[in-house]
């Protein structure tokens, strides 16, 4: 019986053979576009790098082995994943989706979907009766994030999937801020696992890349197909560079959640801040769901500076080892304000329903020394005036 490998194997090994040419133990980067045949119509492995490429084979391999699922996808983007997974409804379909997510996805939905004729419900998730009553004979997808991007709030993904199956509807679970690491949606029932590979799958903030997962044959085939038809693929070279981040994922990820909850700590209760959105904390409401459904709480926090814009914009300014930019999941610490950067997208209503308001700053903890990153946050205080 083959051994099932844990995690931290996978990261390493999975979709990763030495090369059968010259038994590189490094994948190689295979940069052709096409490949090759014998006869007409009769490609080998692969045939054009489009439908198929050596270097992004293995990535899709590792990263499906990753979540426990059967397929895996890559592509050139988080949003080219999610849109092509979109692509899979027509006129006429219906979403829920979660309430809080990445504004660039709430911008998908809401910009580009809406005006092809696929509308959107956004709901809390949290409260399982707003599931049910935005649930109509039309919807084809649920889809959310878990944590949310930037209020860390979780939803429950075992729960939401029997109500989701129940109704006959796939929930896909957009797995960017846990990482395959943290938590694994398959098991709990989702139906397809989204990521941008972009964050702490490559986690050196030098590839933009998504990534698609399921065990779903027939889903997997539509996929397939969408990826090619449309086209939104990684390079070569952007594959290998994520295999590469990959290998130390775990590790990473580990120590990226001890120092984030060691911050997270030190900041709650702190002059100036008005709440500490961590999952971590006791304090948090779905801490307990955290505990359950998450090995680790994450390293992406989001604090509620008792500050105005001025205020806010100071501390973020001030920040010397956090890096003021968007994205998140690299090695380095980086600090951003959702309301200005990530979320603007969002209408200003809605941002404030979700306590996206000016104070909110929103934390991406990275490798450097844990002390060194909290007297940065000290230091942007003081420089903010806010104590
Ligand atoms: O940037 P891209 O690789 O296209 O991924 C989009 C995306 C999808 N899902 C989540 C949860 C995300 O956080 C993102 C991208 N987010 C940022 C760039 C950000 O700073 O929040």
């Amino acid at each position: 019986m083959q051994q099932r490998l844990r995690p931290d194997t996978l990261a390493i090994h999975a979709g990763q053979e030495p090369d059968p040419t010259h038994r590189a133990v490094m994948q190689p980067i295979v940069l052709a576009s096409t490949f090759a045949q014998d006869e007409p119509g009769k490609p080998t492995a692969f045939e054009y790098s489009r439908s198929g490429n050596p270097t992004r084979q293995a990535l899709e391999a590792c990263l499906a082995a990753l979540e426990g699922g059967t397929h895996g996808f890559a592509f050139g983007s988080g949003s080219a994943a999610a849109l092509t997974l979109l692509h899979t409804l027509k006129p006429g379909d219906h979403v829920v989706s979660g309430d809080d997510v990445y504004g660039g996805t709430f911008r998908l939905l809401d910009k580009v979907l809406k005006p092809m004729g696929v509308t959107t419900s956004f709901v809390d998730l949290r409260d399982l009766s707003q599931l049910d009553q935005a649930l109509r004979p039309e919807t084809r997808w649920v889809w959310m994030e878990t944590p949310t991007n930037p209020m860390l709030k979780l939803f429950d993904i075992q729960a939401i999937a029997e109500r989701c199956r129940a109704r006959g509807v796939p929930l896909a679970v957009d797995n960017t801020f846990a990482s395959p690491v943290l938590q694994q949606p398959l098991a709990l029932g989702a139906a397809v696992v989204m990521h941008s590979t972009t964050k702490y799958i490559n986690g050196h903030s030098d590839v933009v890349g998504g990534a698609l997962v399921t065990s779903d044959t027939a889903l997997a085939e539509r996929i397939g197909f969408l990826q090619n038809a449309i086209g939104a693929v990684p390079s070569p070279m952007d594959c290998y560079l994520v295999l590469r981040g990959i290998k130390t994922l775990p590790v990473r990820v580990r120590h990226q959640s001890a120092s984030a909850a060691e911050l997270a700590r030190r900041l709650e209760g702190r002059r100036g801040v008005r709440r500490v959105n961590y999952p971590g904390l006791a304090s948090h409401p779905d801490h307990a769901l955290a505990q359950r459904q998450m090995s680790l709480p994450g390293a992406m926090l989001s604090v509620d500076l008792d500050a105005d814009l001025d205020a806010a914009r100071r501390f973020l300014s001030a920040l010397r080892i956090f890096t003021l930019a968007e994205s998140l999941g690299g090695v380095e610490s980086l600090a951003e304000h959702p309301a200005l950067m990530t979320h603007a997208s969002i209408p200003k209503e809605t941002r404030d329903a979700l306590g996206i308001g000016d104070g909110l700053v929103r934390l991406s903890v990275g490798l450097e020394d844990v002390e060194d990153l909290a007297a940065d946050l000290e230091g942007a205080f003081r420089a903010a005036g806010l104590g």
